[in-house]
């Protein structure tokens, strides 16, 4: 018989793709057709808290809300996962705390299933390591495979659900900032996995895709190995435009691009000819990330809000790992 925790609680950070993550080869196993890249962000987080009780259903509570049956059906089914191999049919009651201000214009999957994946392992004694963490995190949301380390971390494509998971590069502890510039924050038009499934299906820039990142990624883990801010930015600019580029070609097209988007880009090419090391990249929506040093972040900040007043701008670190909270704060 188990002897199961009764509570486990855990907290994730967000993370944002360098090297993109962008179509699966794989819908159910949420396997990638490439290898990705990421950043993890100290400034932004999920904190999870799941508890085994004897009612005979899952609930989720997301930032106090109770979430309906759709959302809780949907976790229930990756629950299952963790009910599954730890052989435990026991229901369980998830809370969720998301510290990503909606105004950052931030998805919070990655930091979300991350999270919930700790925290499960915990509860169902299932002792994985962090390997293993990521390959479940990923059966969430392909981008929390990320989420499970800190710093800039490889998410390997692989070819089976063992296969395919993170590793840890860097803890990027040396002078850089991600500075989170969001020009809007409304529910995106179209989800990043409905965008690249489309994307995938009818473009016919993706055929170049795969080589395209392959490439980039060797270049940038050199240019990580070597704390070369300015080339690993240049390689995450050109990453970032070449995933927009293949879907811009998708049929109908698709554009995550906004006015305020360009301006941005433009913000960055100016503090570049001033000298500032600042480059961009964008995900499935129309806000932009700048990769800089820490020490010329806030002048940059400075620089952002003056050319764009209404952006919200916020500054982060490199986040740590996933970990286990000792405590859980929330009333
Ligand atoms: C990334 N994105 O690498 C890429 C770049 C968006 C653009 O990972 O379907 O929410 O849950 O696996 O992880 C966002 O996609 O998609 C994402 P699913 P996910 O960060």
């Amino acid at each position: 018989m188990l002897t199961n925790n009764q509570n486990a609680q855990a907290r994730a950070h967000t993370n944002i793709a360098l090297i993109k993550y962008w179509g699966k080869a794989d819908e159910n196993l949420f396997l990638p057709y490439t290898s990705s890249l990421s950043l993890t962000l100290d400034a932004f987080y999920t904190d999870t808290r799941v508890k085994i009780w004897d009612k005979p259903y899952d609930l989720f509570v997301l930032n106090g809300d109770i979430q309906d049956a759709k959302e809780t059906e949907k976790l229930s089914g990756y629950i299952d996962l963790f009910r599954d191999l730890a052989n435990y049919p026991v229901h369980v009651c998830i809370e969720s705390y998301n510290h990503v201000p909606t105004a950052a214009g931030l998805a919070s999957s990655s930091s979300a299933y991350a999270a919930l994946a700790v925290a499960l392992n915990r509860v169902f004694n299932l002792n994985m390591d962090q390997k293993q963490l990521s390959t479940y995190a990923r059966r969430g949301s392909g981008s929390a495979t990320r989420s499970i380390y800190g710093g800039f971390c490889e998410w390997q494509k692989g070819h089976s659900h063992e296969s395919s998971y993170a590793k840890p590069l860097d803890p990027a502890d040396w002078d850089i900032a991600m500075i989170v510039v969001t020009i809007n924050d409304s529910k995106k038009a179209i989800s990043s996995r409905s965008g690249m499934a489309h994307t995938v299906k009818t473009s016919p820039f993706y055929a170049l895709w795969p080589e395209i990142c392959e490439e980039q990624l060797e270049e940038i883990k050199v240019a990580i190995q070597n704390h070369n801010l300015s080339a690993i930015g240049e390689i995450m600019e050109s990453n970032g435009m070449r995933m927009h580029a293949t879907a811009l070609a998708a049929y109908p097209p698709l554009c995550y691009f906004e006015a305020e988007s360009l301006q941005v880009i433009q913000a960055v090419h100016f503090l570049r000819k001033e000298g500032y090391t600042a480059y961009f990249t964008m995900d499935a929506g129309p806000n932009v990330k700048i990769l800089c040093p820490y020490s010329q972040s806030i002048k940059i900040q400075e620089q952002l809000s003056a050319r764009l007043p209404k952006a919200k701008i916020i500054i982060s670190k490199a986040g740590p790992d996933a970990y286990l909270l000792e405590s859980w704060d929330y009333v």
